[in-house]
């Protein structure tokens, strides 16, 4: 195992990591930067060390100076956490050039599923469904056209370097989609200096439901049941859950199955998510795969009882899955609430700032993931999530009770947030009855019924 590890992230990510550290017996270096001089995980982290000034491109995105934190303090390995270096191939070349071990999968396998369409070609021989859509990367207006007129309206067209709703166009007839392609192509090359792009069939408000997989160095690939990631605003998660409910045990069964297949096809090793696209008749499609954890992560821990931090630095330091597939026994329900500083009454505006009075709630089935406390300014400069509320229940209704029970208590002062936005979500009929897919949020903001309840005072 480990001796030293090196977070290369902030905020609860960073916090939950080096507590996995603690519990491990492994040493935690963080890198901070000025803007987290006072956060919680500078505090808990064994050695820390400050980087660079607020802005990520002068602090958590330069390499440099990380792997030089790291050769100082002779750690084994790097922890990128989600976001920042996360998915970053040319990070995780370097850690391998210097002897850290990044914990994550290999470059090649970073690769195989950080371009798109390739991922897309290699799920297709794999055979886990994919949508309908183009072969491969569309060269030509003329091209696309012919593809988009076989598909028919609408569809979707995607930039292969793109990932989670970035670079993508919605095309319902041959004028929005010559536009569409040339825009995508554009934007895509100027955000990843690569142009290509691809089409598929666009489902109408799919749901989002996504796998974790967990894959070892030996061939082991467990897969930890789905999350249910539809309830989210323009591509920002809001609520998530497990199990979903929105799908029977045979789907269940069946996206299990393709998430493994997924994971084998490219001979996978550590944590990572296989995302699905959900149709309304119970058809789903492989959207792509996340390489990282992912913040919501914890909800698949509540009811699996698996350490996915744990497991994944235990992968990456050369050890056997701890579990066989059926010793992972889902039991209950788990739903996470993002609590984001953001203000849901001005169009979820950022809301940095100092938090003047903060008190967490907990009680038995209550997890909160966070880096907040009483007196801690929010800095500007990186993203609006400050908390993630976890709880489990028996069932789907206990777990909605006590989430709705523990935001009521949650206090946080000083700041907007999102919490009376998770408290009218968790409230109605659609979540209540499991009835939402990815357009649910949009509409309801669309209804004007959560603005109704600032003046009301209800919740
Ligand atoms: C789609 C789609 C419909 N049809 N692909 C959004 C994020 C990126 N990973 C892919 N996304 C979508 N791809 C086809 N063929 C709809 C979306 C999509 C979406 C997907 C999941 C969750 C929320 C979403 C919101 C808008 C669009």
């Amino acid at each position: 195992m480990f001796n030293k590890v090196l977070i290369a992230n902030r905020g609860e990510i960073a916090l939950r990591i080096i507590r996995a550290c603690k519990e491990m017996g492994i040493k935690s270096v963080l890198v901070y930067s000025k803007a987290d001089e006072d956060s919680l995980p500078v505090k808990f982290a064994d050695q820390a060390v400050c980087i660079g000034p607020a802005q990520s491109n002068e602090s958590y995105l330069l390499i440099d100076r990380i792997i030089s934190v790291a050769e100082i303090c002779d750690v084994d390995a790097i922890h990128p956490g989600y976001g920042f270096l996360a998915e970053n191939i040319h990070f995780a070349e370097i850690c391998k050039s210097c002897n850290i071990t990044f914990i994550g999968p290999t470059p090649d396998q970073m690769r195989a599923m950080g371009d798109k369409a390739c991922a897309r070609e290699t799920m297709r021989k794999a055979g886990v469904p994919i949508t309908p859509g183009s072969g491969g990367v569309i060269e030509t207006e003329e091209e696309a056209l012919v593809i988009a007129r076989k598909l028919e309206y609408p569809v979707i067209i995607k930039a292969s370097a793109g990932g989670g709703g970035r670079g993508m166009r919605i095309a319902h007839n041959d004028a929005s989609l010559i536009q569409g392609f040339h825009s995508a192509k554009t934007e895509a090359e100027k955000a990843f200096g690569n142009g290509d792009v691809y089409i598929e069939k666009f489902i109408e408000n799919p749901k989002h439901i996504e796998v974790q997989i967990l894959a070892d160095s030996f061939g082991n690939v467990l897969q930890l049941g789905e999350r249910d990631c539809s309830m989210q605003r323009r591509h920002q998660k809001l609520i998530e859950e497990s199990p979903s409910p929105s799908i029977s045990p045979a789907l269940r069964k069946k996206l299990g199955e393709a998430a493994v297949k997924a994971a084998k096809a490219v001979k996978y090793v550590s944590a990572g998510t296989i995302e699905f696209l959900l149709g309304p008749k119970e058809q789903f499609y492989f959207m792509e795969m996340n390489t990282r954890v992912q913040v919501e992560h914890p909800v698949t821990e509540m009811v699996t009882g698996v350490d996915i931090i744990k497991e994944q630095i235990r992968i990456a330091a050369g050890l056997k899955l701890q579990y066989t597939q059926k010793q992972i026994i889902p039991r209950g329900h788990a739903i996470e609430c993002r609590i984001n500083a953001e203000d849901p009454y001005r169009n979820f505006a950022p809301c940095p700032g100092k938090i003047d009075f903060y008190s967490a709630p907990g009680g038995y089935g209550v997890r909160v993931d966070s880096h907040a406390y009483c007196g801690y300014s929010i800095p500007p400069y990186y993203d609006s999530m400050i908390a993630k509320l976890i709880v489990h229940g028996d069932t789907r209704a206990d777990a909605i009770a006590k989430c709705r029970r523990a935001l009521e208590e949650y206090i946080i002062e000083g700041v907007a947030t999102t919490i009376p936005f998770d408290l009218f979500i968790t409230g109605t009929k659609e979540f209540n009855e499991g009835h939402y897919d990815t357009g649910f949020i949009e509409r309801v903001m669309k209804s004007g019924s959560f603005e109704k309840t600032k003046t009301s005072g209800q919740s």
